[in-house]
């Protein structure tokens, strides 16, 4: 539906054949908050997606239709400035960042929408900036892989747009593949892919539609706590960068006695790191309980000890683990909002939604969305409304 939308849209207001892009939204099984601590992550590109079709100009402007919302954006290449309407920073950081890398573009016109609900943790931001990279490296023939592409979009969110995220949801939107999630060494940036093609199982999403507003100054501030748990066990064991290489003894030696909440924050991240190499071993033994035990447990830290969770994610992440056939449910992505991920028997799926869509009217006075989701390919052109 997005993508004939965006072609009634072309064929209206472009008088050149685009080039357009599908850029996926993301999920994350297990590995919250580990990636800009140099950990793990398990993300998967999913079936929601930002579709963006772009043209050159002869000219050096930016033209820019955001079709959901109904607003455009005209600018130039040679003044990249912050907006007020605060999406077409996304694509301008990146065109900043191409122009920083040295990378020459001309003016362009483009147009996108998409299906990825916006604030659900489902990662709109960064496939938006995955698409605009894309469909650039494409237009103006700039030979980016993939790997590159996804840091230029991490470091246009950095430093235009102004969060520290880390790489996790950039670099799954680029690399997905269909069926598979994708262990990343956020060190490393080194990768494989792991089948997750379970017939009798679904991925549900709940969203709580809670918008995570507060979630990029708390973010900054999770990311402080944990540079300085770092630099406490540093000062005894120089050779450690991140938390990547901190031990729970380091912590209790160096960081308990100093402050109870960098401890925690750090905790979290040494037991997460660790708690998913685990969890991919129970992948490798196809054993989905095990698997699932540990995504409650994550949940469990990310309100407890991380302190990015909300009423409203506590309550689902609950209720879920009261339900028959649901293995595993947490919230998911930066937190305070967004969506719970939800490893569920397909046989019990219709009841977990009712059920869930009750208790959460009552209790909230809200209407959940649910999305069943699937595992899909990650940034690809598209060109024909049939095939794609
Ligand atoms: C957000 C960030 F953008 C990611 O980099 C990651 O840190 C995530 O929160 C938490 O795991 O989605």
């Amino acid at each position: 539906m997005e993508q004939a939308k965006l072609n009634a849209y072309c064929q209206q207001h472009f008088d050149q054949e685009p080039i357009m892009v599908r850029a996926a939204g993301r999920i994350n099984l297990i590995g919250e908050h580990t990636d800009y601590n140099n950990g793990f992550v398990l993300p998967a590109a999913i079936d929601k997606a930002i579709y963006l079709a772009i043209i050159k100009r002869n000219d050096n402007k930016i033209v820019m239709h955001a079709l959901d919302v109904n607003d455009s954006y005209t600018g130039s290449l040679d003044k990249l400035e912050r907006t007020k309407q605060h999406w077409p920073d996304y694509l301008l950081g990146v065109v900043q960042q191409l122009q920083q890398g040295g990378h020459i573009i001309g003016g362009f016109e483009c147009a996108f929408c998409g299906n990825v609900p916006l604030g659900a943790g489902l990662s709109s931001s960064a496939a938006l900036e995955c698409a605009t990279v894309f469909g650039l490296n494409e237009l103006f023939s700039l030979g980016l892989g993939r790997k590159e592409m996804a840091l230029l979009s991490q470091a246009a969110e950095n430093q235009f747009v102004g969060v520290r995220c880390g790489i996790m949801d950039q670099f799954a939107s680029m690399f997905g593949k269909k069926q598979q999630l994708i262990k990343l060494d956020c060190g490393s940036l080194e990768y494989e892919y792991i089948p997750f093609n379970f017939d009798d199982v679904n991925l549900v999403l709940l969203d709580t539609q809670v918008k995570h507003s507060l979630a990029s100054s708390e973010y900054n501030t999770r990311r402080a706590e944990c540079e300085q748990g770092v630099a406490w066990v540093k000062v005894h064991h120089p050779h450690v960068n991140s938390l990547r290489d901190v031990s729970m003894d380091m912590l209790d030696a160096y960081v308990k006695g100093k402050n109870a909440t960098v401890y925690n924050r750090c905790r979290y991240v040494v037991e997460e790191i660790q708690r998913l190499q685990d969890a991919c071993i129970d992948l490798q033994n196809d054993d989905l309980t095990s698997f699932g035990k540990k995504v409650f447990a994550t949940h469990e830290g990310l309100d407890k000890l991380y302190n990015v969770s909300c009423p409203e994610l506590n309550w689902l992440a609950e209720f879920a683990a009261g339900e028959n056939g649901v293995l595993g449910a947490r919230m998911m992505g930066g937190g305070f909002g967004g969506c719970t991920i939800n490893i569920v028997k397909k046989t019990a799926v219709p009841a977990l939604l009712e059920r869930a869509a009750a208790g959460y009217k009552q209790q909230f006075n809200t209407t959940l969305k649910a999305y069943v989701t699937s595992i899909e390919d990650g940034c690809r052109t598209v060109n024909n409304l049939v095939n794609n």
